[in-house]
């Protein structure tokens, strides 16, 4: 069986239009879906997305101020959240962000920017994209280090909640970690498991993702601490993931492929894992045994996936 995947980082501009869940086609039940300048709104960002070309300036997006109220309000929330149950890489790369990128309570950073913050620190880059992707092209991007990122805020009616990943999700969840050297390598070799794999590997991959980069937690001296940035974006199952131990358990990858992915309500366990190249460690083991009729292997110079 043959699967297409990306070979030049350009080719990431033929996956960014197979969104999943478009902005202006919002589902009946979806928070903002009987407000028509919200989906008005959510049609400009769609458009910025679709004709967006690999390599170009991320558009610079004028927020608006109900925009900035969400922002504003979810990120104190976490805040005092993050100082007590963060990772040390979180903590210490979220005052960089705020630094370069103008991380703070009042303005909602700029994509731009913390793409160029990023291509200086782990080499990795953004790109925007108009919802949600299907995992095999979500984790095609990330073989090529490039994140796609959505760029449109949440329903305000809601300020803290979303069905769907929105900026504010990605901006706080996210960036932070992809600054991590060890993280955006273990990002890197999870897309690069991706690339070619059956649609059953890529189901199992995108489940290690979820467990690990959306709700993992880790052990640092003697104590558990969050790195997964549904976690990081979400205050209430972020309190909760810390404060019930029972649900906490160390990283098992069998285990992990056997769980399901839950979107509108907690999970059901959070996975320690001790480091991000224990991770990684464990992650390539797994990889070793996808079976594909090549090697793959990223070549920087070229920004291009060799099949060897
Ligand atoms: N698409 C988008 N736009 N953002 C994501 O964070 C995302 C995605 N996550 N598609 C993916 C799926 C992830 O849950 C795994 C790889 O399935
Ligand atoms: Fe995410």
């Amino acid at each position: 069986e043959y699967v297409w995947f990306p070979r030049k980082i350009t080719d990431l501009d033929n996956i960014a239009h197979r969104v999943l869940i478009l902005g202006e086609e919002l589902d009946d039940d979806s928070p903002g879906s009987n407000d028509p300048e919200y989906r008005k709104r959510r049609k400009m960002f769609t458009q910025v997305a679709l004709n967006y070309k690999q390599g170009t300036p991320i558009p610079i997006i004028n927020y608006l101020p109900s925009e900035k109220q969400t922002w504003g309000k979810v990120y104190k929330k976490l805040s005092s959240l993050y100082v007590k149950y963060a990772c040390r890489e979180f903590l210490s790369n979220f005052p960089l962000l705020s630094m370069y990128c103008n991380y703070n309570e009042n303005n909602i950073p700029q994509l731009e920017h913390v793409s160029a913050f990023l291509k200086e620190t782990t080499g990795f880059t953004l790109r925007p994209v108009a919802g949600y992707l299907s995992s095999r092209d979500f984790l095609s991007g990330l073989a090529f280090r490039v994140f796609n990122s959505t760029q449109y805020v949440r329903h305000p009616s809601l300020p803290f909640y979303t069905p769907e990943p929105d900026c504010i999700h990605e901006l706080l969840g996210h960036m932070p970690l992809l600054a991590d050297r060890n993280f955006a390598a273990f990002s890197q070799e999870i897309g690069l498991a991706s690339i070619g794999a059956s649609n059953a590997e890529v189901e199992k991959l995108s489940k290690l993702y979820f467990f690990t980069v959306e709700f993992g937690l880790c052990r640092q001296e003697g104590v558990v601490k969050a790195y997964g940035a549904g976690l990081f974006s979400s205050a209430e199952e972020f309190e909760h993931a810390m404060t019930t131990p029972e649900k906490q358990r160390e990283f098992n990858l069998e285990q992990i492929m056997d769980m399901e992915c839950k979107v509108t309500t907690f999970q059901d366990y959070y996975y320690i894992t001790e480091s991000f190249t224990d991770a990684v460690q464990q992650l390539r083991q797994y990889a070793a045994n996808i079976k594909r009729p090549f090697g793959v292997r990223y070549n920087p110079y070229t920004q291009s996936i060799e099949t060897v």
